[in-house]
């Protein structure tokens, strides 16, 4: 199995998005779990291909196509996350992004899969999404919970001001809100009046599913 998991990353950590794509196929034919294949497989290589971009071994291209392989393994996967969601007994609603001027959405997505596979509904804006559009589909959806993602410590102000705007539009239902993303924190959410932060895709689970029952 660690064989298997590493083969799935450094297919995307050399960008092979062929191999990468046979891997996934690989591992629902095996009945690896799709979340760990993606968490403990694809994921690692993604975190590889970063660290040689800071390094400066890697230069943008390479590290979108790292991308590019990770998305399609993610695609694949997807639908066997979504078969075992059907399953569940539906804890609520929620709508997430990634905010606005980040064009980060690969764990957006992860968490996005996860929440689904949990027993949530999840509608998700994509990535680069406005105050504006968050409030409204907020509102629209009466979301129980709003999840923001940013990757960027020049995005991560974003995730104020829509927890700022879903209040002022006082919507019917008060949806809670969480933030993620590696440069946010359980002080930042503090700090900014958010109701969770979580670190992970298997801890925004949890912090959601707490959140539904407070
Ligand atoms: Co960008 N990038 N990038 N990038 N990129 C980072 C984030 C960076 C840390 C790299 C670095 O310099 N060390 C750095 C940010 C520095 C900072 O502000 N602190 C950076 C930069 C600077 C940039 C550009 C500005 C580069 C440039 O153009 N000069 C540019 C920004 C564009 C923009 O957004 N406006 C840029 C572009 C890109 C690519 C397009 C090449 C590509 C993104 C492709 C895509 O997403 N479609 C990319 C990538 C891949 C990365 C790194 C390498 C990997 C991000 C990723 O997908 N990780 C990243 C460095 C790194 O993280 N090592 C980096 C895998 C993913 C599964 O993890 O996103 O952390 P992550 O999500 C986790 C948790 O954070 C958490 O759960 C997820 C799963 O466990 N989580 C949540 C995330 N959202 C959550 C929400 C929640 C809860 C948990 O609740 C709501």
């Amino acid at each position: 199995m660690d064989y298997f998991l590493a083969k799935c990353s450094e297919a995307v950590s050399k960008y092979d998005t062929e191999l990468a794509a046979s891997l996934a196929e690989e591992a629902l034919t095996k009945g690896v779990d799709p979340m760990r294949a993606i968490e403990e497989g694809f994921a690692k290589g993604l975190e590889k291909a970063g660290t040689l971009w800071e390094e400066g071994t890697y230069f943008l291209p390479e590290l979108m196509m790292a991308s590019e392989a990770m998305k399609t393994a993610m695609a694949i996967l997807k639908p066997a996350l979504e078969e075992r969601s059907l399953k569940m007994k539906r804890l609520g609603k929620v709508v997430i992004g990634t905010v606005e001027g980040d064009i980060h959405d690969i764990g957006k997505s992860l968490v996005a899969s996860m929440l689904s596979a949990g027993g949530f509904d999840v509608v998700d804006l994509g990535a680069d999404v406005s105050v504006e559009n968050f409030v409204k589909a907020a509102t629209r959806e009466e979301a129980d919970l709003v999840c923001m993602s940013a990757l960027l410590t020049t995005t991560m102000p974003a995730q104020q001001r829509i927890i700022q705007a879903v209040k002022k539009a006082k919507p019917r239902k008060l949806p809670r809100t969480m933030i993620g993303g590696a440069p946010t924190s359980d002080s930042w959410a503090a700090e900014i009046g958010a109701d969770a932060y979580a670190p992970d895709a298997v801890n925004a689970l949890n912090v959601a599913k707490r959140l539904m029952s407070s």
